[in-house]
């Protein structure tokens, strides 16, 4: 028998994030390839033309698990009944932008979208976060929803342990499948704290595969924390398929259970967490799907001195985030 329909939802979905996304979930990549899917694409008013063509165009690959497209720029229709919602779109830092300045435009769009939400999506509904500052974005619109469980809300830090796998596996000249374990905690931003020491290779942590503690130390972290200003200054725009793939990772590792003594990373509400992190936060832990979307922050965790401390750094700045959105009374 035909499995159920999914309604998946994906904002800024005129966008060049979205142009390398929707057509992997379409085609059954992301949710499997048994799964019908709907997409239902928000954008502003003024991308509804181009979102157009990119109807077209999904609708030209004739992907038989795609039952239905609608496009729009009214939330309450984007997000009605969904069972998943993919929020990429939000305000991009223009030219003297204070930082203040572009947390309270994007504030408003999460606050009008996590309403949207609360009302019109199933309670059961799944929601990553993107849009940058994705961690903060994600806190805005949880705190909107009520019948949504906090636990259902994510911002997306896999594409920041991606680049960290990918990385580690090319400093120790072994297979990408031999990597494992990479934790990215806190803040998707420069904060963020890639975590070698927790990370095995062959099963045995990286730091005793890869003998070179001045570089795992200084020139892992600044690689991963720069490599999105890096393909900027190469490329011109900034990365999007590797973005959109590793949205897919995030929605997989969320549905299937994650094999025994392995975790992924993904921001989460902070509530109860193992390791003294303020308790009112989005921040990246290392996490283990118990399939379905339930989620466990995987507890015991050992932290080198300097791990320990970068995490605080990266806490505060979440804070600091938070205290500037509640300041502008937004959240
Ligand atoms: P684009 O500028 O190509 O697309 C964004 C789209 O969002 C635009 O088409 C815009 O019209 C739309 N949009 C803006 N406000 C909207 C709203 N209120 N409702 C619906 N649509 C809206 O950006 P793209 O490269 O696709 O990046 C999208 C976001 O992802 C940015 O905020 C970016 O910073 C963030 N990223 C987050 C990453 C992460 O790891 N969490 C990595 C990639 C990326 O940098």
């Amino acid at each position: 028998m035909a499995k159920p329909l999914k309604r998946i939802a994906v904002t800024g979905s005129a966008g060049q994030i979205a142009y390398n996304l929707l057509f992997r979930i379409a085609s059954g990549e992301m949710l499997g390839k048994d799964q019908p899917v709907a997409l239902q694409l928000l954008e502003l008013p003024e991308a509804l033309p181009a979102l157009e063509g990119v109807r077209m165009e999904l609708e030209d690959c004739a992907f038989p698990l795609l039952q239905e497209i609608i496009v729009t720029s009214d939330p309450k229709v984007a997000f009605r009944d969904i069972d998943l919602a993919l929020l990429i779109g939000s305000k991009p830092r223009g030219p003297g932008m204070e930082r203040g300045e572009l947390l309270a435009e994007n504030a408003k769009i999460f606050v009008e979208q996590g309403k949207a939400l609360e009302a019109f999506a199933k309670p059961e509904v799944q929601v990553v976060v993107v849009g940058n500052p994705c961690n903060t974005n994600c806190l805005i619109a949880l705190k909107q929803c009520k019948k949504i469980p906090p636990s259902h809300f994510h911002a997306m830090t896999r594409l920041d342990q991606n680049r960290a796998v990918s990385m580690l596996a090319k400093k120790a000249n072994v297979p990408l499948s031999d990597v494992s374990n990479v934790i990215i905690w806190g803040n998707h931003s420069a904060t963020q704290v890639p975590d070698p020491y927790n990370a095995r290779i062959h099963n045995t942590p990286a730091n005793e595969v890869i003998k070179d503690p001045e570089w795992l130390e200084n020139d892992f972290y600044s690689q991963v924390q720069k490599r999105g200003a890096a393909i900027i200054a190469a490329r011109g725009k900034s990365s999007a398929a590797s973005a959109a793939n590793a949205i897919i990772d995030h929605v997989k590792a969320l549905y299937q259970p994650t094999p025994h003594g392995n975790w992924f990373s993904m921001g989460v509400y902070s509530a109860s967490n193992p390791y003294g992190i303020d308790e009112d936060l989005i921040f990246s832990f290392p996490c283990k799907s118990l399939g379905d979307g339930r989620f466990e922050i995987v507890p015991n965790i050992e932290l080198t001195p300097n791990v320990k401390a970068k995490l605080k750094a990266t806490m505060q700045e979440l804070i600091e985030e938070r205290s500037m959105v509640d300041r502008l009374a937004v959240r």
